[in-house]
């Protein structure tokens, strides 16, 4: 036969109940419970029980005893009955079908139990003090291949997919290790694992049996095949058997391992031979089994507390980071291990629209945006995604499956698209394949394990280790924690804004008062001074002197109020926006502040300036303040070269003023905008500290916005961008 997945697709569809034939170790009739008549046998009847049972009649009266307890058992509701046929050297095992009672009949006296319930004992008291379910498993493989003297005794573990890992394993060196290999779910199907679910014992004595047929194949009453899912001696499926010939295996147990109602794994026995064990010691095995799925049930309640427990700790962890830090992220991303731990993770990124910080193995930048733009696309929104083969729900992302196929993300802002994602590797690559270790000189045939591993690989490609539930509720939990720490930071700097929002407003009401009642002494004494002057013709130069500084200083003083003044108010009037003649306004300026300049050298170089929208007084303020600075920071230069340009570009209309002069370093631009923050000393240059305040402080009223640039003893630049017509609607404040 030649191989082809439609054999294999044919195996996964045999139904394994009805086979119509039994293993040879034994014999099967059924009985009609009414009249004690058999309905049918299996073929091998007479080897065991001669006369006694013959199809069509009733058996002879030396089976009466057992019979007369068959049909009290028969009576009841216990599922299955035993007893000894002692003069055949027998045991008698049955179970209902339908109507109709199954019984079959194995060789073997009474066992020697006292020994074997020795070795229960003392299993079950290392299985209690075991507290690792890893050891636990252990255990039983070896509990069990000490009691059964199988060649090697595996655990196997299904995953959510049905894809089994041998998770321990015990043996005697007969047959090689699979420990740690892998299967895919079709080496066990769905209906032989639905069939383990309800009968958790099978065992297989000598691979090269010859089946025996049923007589007649099917129940003469009603036409049906013998449903034989509990059966002992059930003919198994020709596909595994030779599965089992390939694997270099004779003899097979299985035992299964039920947990919460669902088939976590199986016991696997083998041996290199053929090989049997007797029923009493099958049902010690399957009690091993069970108590084993007990312990391992509370045993992994335990360990998914303590987990969580493990995970609530490194979420404090990366909490307390965060919170110690101005900036959240910087917090986070200094743990960067304790990130990847949160969720046994290999690589995690924070992504915000402007921000990318990752750690560990991660895709690159441009994978990552475009893998948030799905996740944002989802309907669930923000949500946590999880997912443990990337490629499935978003096929792009098979080009990084092998670094991320496990994902798990969550949105940590209502407002942005700002996301935290963790990734694990595909598996294929995480999977421990030392020295193919199942590999045997002359394995051959279409299925066998080796095979079976490279089906499996196929199968995960692409695929990740799960998270489980512990590792998604840390990452809400985490999520949680840094939703609080941004929060809690934007509260701060609400209360800080608002802060000072409120001190801004007090200091614009008291600037406004104090510059309003200090004006007018001002004017008084600069006048005073001047009338003095003119009334006292007798003073001499000293006086006339002191009377000048008096009133320069009053002068000064007053204009410093004046511009207070006009700061204060910036605040509260309101714009109104008109097309203003730069070219014009310029001219005028550039006119009043030359006009005395001491007869100084500029060089003017005025471009043509495009028209802007805004307040004309105010922006000839602008105007004025930065060309006065550039005439007056350029003192020094024996020629003085300022130029004044415009143009559009987009929506805003740019404006500069560079100058040759004293310029200043960049360090301090920051400052260069502030209420009396001035670079140079101030009595080397005259002025109030509070021109470039108001300039800034004019341009954003416009909703424009300023810069400068400028190097120490080399010139500065101011430029400001005034939004343009194109954007008129929504141009000033
Ligand atoms: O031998 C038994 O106890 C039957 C249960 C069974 C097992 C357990 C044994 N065992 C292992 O220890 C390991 C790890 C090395 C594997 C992979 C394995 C497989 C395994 N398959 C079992 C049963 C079946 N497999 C059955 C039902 C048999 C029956 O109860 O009648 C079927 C139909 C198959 C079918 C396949 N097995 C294959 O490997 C493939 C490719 C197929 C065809 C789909």
């Amino acid at each position: 036969m030649t191989p082809s997945d439609l054999d294999l697709e044919a195996c996964a569809r045999e139904p394994i109940r009805v086979p119509g034939a039994i293993q040879p170790h034994g014999a099967l009739f059924v009985l009609r419970p009414q009249d004690q008549v058999v309905m049918q046998v299996s073929a091998n009847l007479s080897d065991y029980l001669q006369d006694d049972v013959v199809l069509g009649q009733c058996p002879s009266a030396a089976l009466d005893a057992a019979i007369t307890a068959l049909l009290n058992w028969h009576a009841g509701r216990q599922a299955f009955f035993q007893t000894r046929l002692a003069g055949q050297g027998l045991t008698l095992l049955a179970h209902r079908a339908g109507p109709l009672i199954v019984c079959e009949v194995e060789p073997g006296g009474p066992e020697q139990m006292d020994e074997v319930f020795g070795q229960l004992r003392s299993f079950v008291q290392k299985l209690s003090d075991e507290t690792d379910i890893s050891r636990s498993l252990v255990l039983v493989t070896q509990f069990i291949a000490e009691l059964t003297g199988f060649d090697r005794v595996l655990l196997y573990r299904f995953d959510d997919e049905w894809n089994g890992q041998v998770v321990a394993e015990s043996g005697n060196g007969r047959l090689p290790s699979y420990l740690g290999l892998r299967f895919p779910a079709s080496d066990i199907p769905a209906q032989a694992r639905a069939l383990y679910a309800s009968n958790r014992l099978r065992i297989i004595p000598d691979v090269n049996y010859t089946a025996v047929p049923l007589v007649p194949p099917h129940n003469p009453q009603t036409g049906e095949p013998l449903d034989m899912s509990f059966a002992q001696l059930r003919s198994v499926s020709p596909v595994h058997l030779e599965y089992m010939r390939n694997m270099g295996t004779g003899a097979s147990m299985s035992v299964s391992i039920m947990i919460d109602g669902r088939l976590w794994g199986l016991i696997s026995c083998h041996s290199a031979g053929a090989h049997t064990v007797s029923h009493a010691l099958r049902e010690t095995c399957d009690f091993a089994a069970q108590t084993l799925a007990m312990r391992i049930g509370s045993l992994a309640r335990a360990e998914d507390a303590a987990r969580r427990v493990e995970l609530s700790q490194v979420t404090t962890r990366l909490l307390s980071a965060m919170s110690a830090e101005n900036d959240w992220l910087d917090g986070l991303v200094s743990q960067g291990e304790g990130l990847l731990e949160q969720v046994t993770a290999t690589g995690a990124c924070v992504i915000t629209p402007t921000e990318l910080r990752s750690f560990g193995i991660t895709p690159a930048e441009e994978d990552l945006r475009r893998l948030v733009s799905f996740l944002e696309a989802r309907p669930e929104g923000r949500d946590l995604f999880a997912t443990q083969s990337l490629a499935a729900d978003y096929p792009a992302g098979e080009a990084f499956g092998a670094i991320a196929s496990g994902v798990l993300a969550i949105g940590i802002s209502e407002l942005h698209a700002s996301w935290l994602i963790w990734f694990r590797p595909e598996l294929v690559r995480t999977v421990q394949w030392g020295g193919n270790p199942h590999k045997r000189v002359g394995e051959s045939g279409r299925i066998h394990p080796r095979k079976s591993f490279d089906a499996w690989r196929e199968l995960v490609r692409l695929q990740a280790e799960p998270w489980n539930e512990a590792e998604l509720a840390a990452a809400r939990n985490l999520r949680a924690a840094i939703v609080g720490v941004v929060l809690r930071k934007a509260e701060e700097m609400a209360q800080l804004s608002s802060d000072l929002q409120r001190s801004n407003k007090e200091l614009e009401a008291f600037s406004y008062s104090v510059s309003h009642d200090l004006r007018a002494p001002f004017r008084h004494i600069v006048g005073f001074a001047e009338l003095l002057r003119e009334r006292e013709t007798t003073l001499d130069d000293k006086s006339r002197h002191y009377l000048q500084t008096i009133s320069e200083a009053a002068i000064s003083a007053g204009r410093l109020v004046d511009d207070l003044l006009s700061f204060s108010q910036l605040g509260r009037a309101s714009i109104v926006p008109k097309p203003m003649d730069m070219n014009k306004l310029v001219a005028d300026v550039v006119k009043s502040v030359t006009l005395d300049n001491g007869g100084r050298r500029i060089e003017w170089s005025v471009s043509d300036l495009p028209p802007a929208l805004g307040d004309v007084t105010l922006i000839r303020q602008v105007w004025f303040n930065l060309i006065d600075n550039a005439v007056k920071y350029t003192q020094p230069r024996s020629v003085a070269t300022i130029a004044i340009r415009g143009y559009v570009r987009d929506d805003m209309t740019i404006y500069s003023v560079s100058d040759n002069g004293v310029g200043f370093d960049m360090a301090y631009v920051g400052k260069l905008f502030g209420v009396f923050q001035r670079l140079q000393r101030a009595e080397d240059f005259e002025g109030t500290g509070i021109g470039l305040a108001l300039v800034r402080r004019i341009i954003e009223r416009h909703n424009g916005s300023i810069e400068a640039e400028g190097e120490v003893d080399q010139g500065a630049t101011f430029t400001f961008y005034l939004p343009n017509e194109m954007r008129k609607g929504r141009a000033i404040a």
